[in-house]
């Protein structure tokens, strides 16, 4: 499965893996019951690759487009990236597939505790409409990813405090029982 960990608190540079000694990891079924999913795909096919069709077919994932993140390749770099590392949230899920290269999302648990996902080439990840959570680059500084979309993209985020909006009370109320 996908590794996955609980934060320090820290304030050192984003990029490191911000680990607690001792390291206190996050199973992929506690990932699950946070409304995380993930899938582990052979990134060197993704053109052609009929287990990311099925995917995206079955879940109707509609729309894709890639974007690497590299301070030469990506347009406003250093703001973008500052952007994604908002604790924010969105009223869409946020799906995404590691083409190259490594990445952490951060996602917080219902005790408001952050967990962070390290996503490798190869890891495809939805993270819940509603869920904060921010991204970051790590030591490597450097990624390609597919951003996938149900329809016709919607990219706003909102930053936190974003507690008043419905999706988000859905997402809280979706964890109760879970
Ligand atoms: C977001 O909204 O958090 C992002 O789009 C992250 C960067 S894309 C890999
Ligand atoms: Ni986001």
């Amino acid at each position: 499965g996908i590794e996955a960990w609980y934060m320090d608190s820290s304030e050192e540079d984003q990029r490191k893996p911000h680990k607690l000694s001792p390291p206190r990891p996050v199973s992929p079924e506690q990932l699950q019951a946070l409304g995380v999913f993930h899938w582990k795909l052979n990134a060197d096919i993704y053109e052609t690759d009929p287990e990311l069709e099925q995917i995206r077919k079955s879940r109707g994932y509609s729309y894709m487009d890639i974007i690497t993140i590299h301070k030469d390749k990506l347009p406003n770099y250093e703001d973008k990236l500052k952007m994604f590392y908002e604790e924010h949230l969105h009223l869409d899920d946020e799906i995404r597939y590691i083409l190259e290269g490594r990445a952490y999302f951060d996602i917080r648990d219902r005790e408001d505790r952050w967990i962070r996902i390290a996503m490798t080439t190869g890891d495809l990840i939805t993270l819940p409409a509603g869920i904060y959570h921010r991204f970051t680059l790590d030591e490597t500084n450097y990624a390609k990813a597919m951003r996938l979309f149900v329809g016709e993209p919607v990219w706003k985020s909102y930053n936190r405090p974003a507690d008043d909006f419905q999706i988000r009370q859905q997402y809280v109320a979706s964890l109760q029982g879970s």
